[in-house]
């Protein structure tokens, strides 16, 4: 069979801009392809809502992948493990509660599961910055990985959203930017950042669901987003926080969209 090789880069091209100019405007954007962005995007693209994941490395999964201390295994309990079974990881059941997955096998899984539901997901995007104004955000701004990295200067690009989740996990980078630049209060007990607290698995799973939620209107916090901006503590290689807060932020979301 021939093959135009002129072809296949005009089939790219169009399929992706296509896509991406479809894109501009979703309801929901999710900032980060970690455990938790995946599955508050699945979930949200499930219930029929228009999302965009926006990804800043090559390969979504974020911290997923090398599992604790570089053994890909992760570790859930219920009702987590309920969460990767629906997205079709196989679960070995330890017998205390415990169940232990594969970090590789889970993270495709979740990005499957999201893709599948309708979620677009982008990936060496980041985002930047917030479209702030009126008091809510309304969008992010974002730039090419590459551009950032090579440090050139390119003026970035807008999307906008009815709202948007900061799933960018240690760093909480758009609720960081949201307060150092809008200069807003938070609607948290500090009105800004607490920093992420040490280990504590125990708490830490629960207080992550718990806190899980609008920092500002328009911007949601999932996964360890919520640890470092309510100073929740660090959890390691339990993932079920992860998915559960992903979903936590799904549904508090539809619920505004819905309304
Ligand atoms: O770090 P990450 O996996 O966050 P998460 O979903 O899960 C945390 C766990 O992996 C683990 C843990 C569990 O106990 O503690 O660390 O909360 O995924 C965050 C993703 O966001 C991307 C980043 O590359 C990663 O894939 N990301 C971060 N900042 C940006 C971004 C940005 N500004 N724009 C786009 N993507």
């Amino acid at each position: 069979m021939r093959i135009d090789d002129v072809r296949v880069t005009e089939l790219i091209l169009d399929t992706f801009f296509e896509e991406f100019r479809g894109a501009l405007r979703p309801e929901v954007i999710v900032v980060g392809g970690g455990p938790a962005g995946l599955t508050c995007a699945w979930k949200l693209a499930e219930r029929g809502h228009r999302v965009v994941v926006l990804e800043r490395n090559l390969a979504v999964g974020g911290g997923m992948w090398g599992g604790g201390a570089m053994f890909p295994r992760i570790v859930v309990q219920s009702p987590a493990a309920e969460i990767l079974s629906q997205a079709g990881v196989r679960l070995n059941p330890r017998g205390d509660e415990h169940f232990v997955a594969d970090a590789i096998e889970s993270v495709a899984a979740l990005a499957l599961a999201a893709i599948r539901a309708g979620a677009r997901v982008f990936n060496l995007i980041t985002a930047e910055d917030l479209l702030l104004a009126e008091d809510r955000v309304r969008g992010v701004v974002v730039q090419w990985t590459p551009v950032l990295r090579a440090g050139l200067h390119v003026d970035p690009v807008t999307l906008g959203a009815r709202a948007v989740v900061d799933a960018t996990g240690h760093g909480a980078e758009l609720t960081r930017v949201l307060v150092e630049k809008g200069r807003v209060r938070l609607n948290t007990p500090t009105g800004g950042l607490a920093g992420e607290r040490p280990m504590w698995a125990e708490l830490g799973e629960r207080l992550v669901v718990e806190r899980t939620g609008e920092v500002y209107p328009g911007l949601f916090v999932a996964g360890m987003a919520v640890g470092a901006v309510f100073g929740t503590p660090r959890m390691g290689p339990i993932f079920g926080g992860m998915l559960r807060s992903g979903v936590r932020a799904a549904e508090l979301i539809a619920k505004e969209l819905e309304r």
